[in-house]
């Protein structure tokens, strides 16, 4: 019986269209950002809130994956960003495929910066690239210090970590330490960017969007 590596041969198809991606983000010389998160960390309230903030300096479309609804959507057209959603249906991550499709969607071409948010998961998203220039990961505070040790595929591979909802922290009414999770954050990725903020707040915002201001200009 002839075994087929099903896993391989899925990643295999996912890399061709993540090339392509690639390719067409480099003609048109955009970045594009792929956001990874569990479910409920704040990647919409984290967009909407920079969308918003920095209209006047960066023109930034979104594609939103969710396993069903399009809620996030709504609430990202609310900025007037342009922003395309696609549902997975029940897979647990975006495909390159389904970016490829959705990019031909958006108006790239008045864009400065295409930013992906992806189904809600810690785990799956991190080994399916979509031709994204970084991966961002977002950490809320909520979720306990422990994430990047125990979920490190995605810590490892993202070139920012955004660490939100510190809002929650005064009070105690969350146990987090902030210089553990960056500590083992960074001990699995050295040069990893990290920026502790409140999307309902907007504390520590700002040094996110000075990175962000300067990462769209070098591509
Ligand atoms: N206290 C507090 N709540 C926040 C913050 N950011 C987001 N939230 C809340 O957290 C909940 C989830 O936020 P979302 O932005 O929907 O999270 P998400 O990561 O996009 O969720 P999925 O798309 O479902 O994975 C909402 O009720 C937000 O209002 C924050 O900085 N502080
Ligand atoms: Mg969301």
């Amino acid at each position: 019986m002839k075994k087929v590596d099903v896993v391989k041969k899925i990643l295999y198809a996912n890399e061709k269209y993540a090339l392509e991606n690639v390719l067409f983000f480099a003609e048109h010389k955009k970045l594009c950002l792929n956001m990874i998160s569990s479910p409920g960390s704040g990647k919409t309230t984290i967009l909407a809130r920079t969308i918003s903030d920095l209209k006047e300096r960066i023109k930034i479309g979104v594609i939103e994956g969710d396993i069903q609804t399009d809620i996030d959507a709504e609430r990202i057209s609310r900025t007037k960003a342009p922003v395309v959603q696609i549902n997975t249906d029940g897979a647990c991550h975006l495909s390159a495929a389904q970016v490829s499709a959705a990019i031909r969607e958006l108006p790239v071409k008045e864009l400065d910066l295409v930013v992906i948010e992806n189904v809600g998961n810690l785990v799956c998203p991190s080994d399916f690239d979509l031709g994204e220039n970084a991966k961002i990961v977002v950490l809320s505070v909520a979720e306990g210090d422990d994430k990047p040790i125990k979920y490190p595929g995605i810590f490892a591979k993202s070139k920012a970590m955004l660490i939100n909802k510190i809002d929650l922290l005064e009070g105690g009414l969350v146990d987090f330490d902030i210089e553990r999770a960056k500590t083992d954050a960074r001990r699995l990725n050295k040069d990893m960017e990290i920026f502790t903020v409140s999307a309902k707040t907007g504390e520590g915002m700002n040094d996110w969007y000075a990175w962000l201001t300067e990462s769209f200009k070098n591509v």
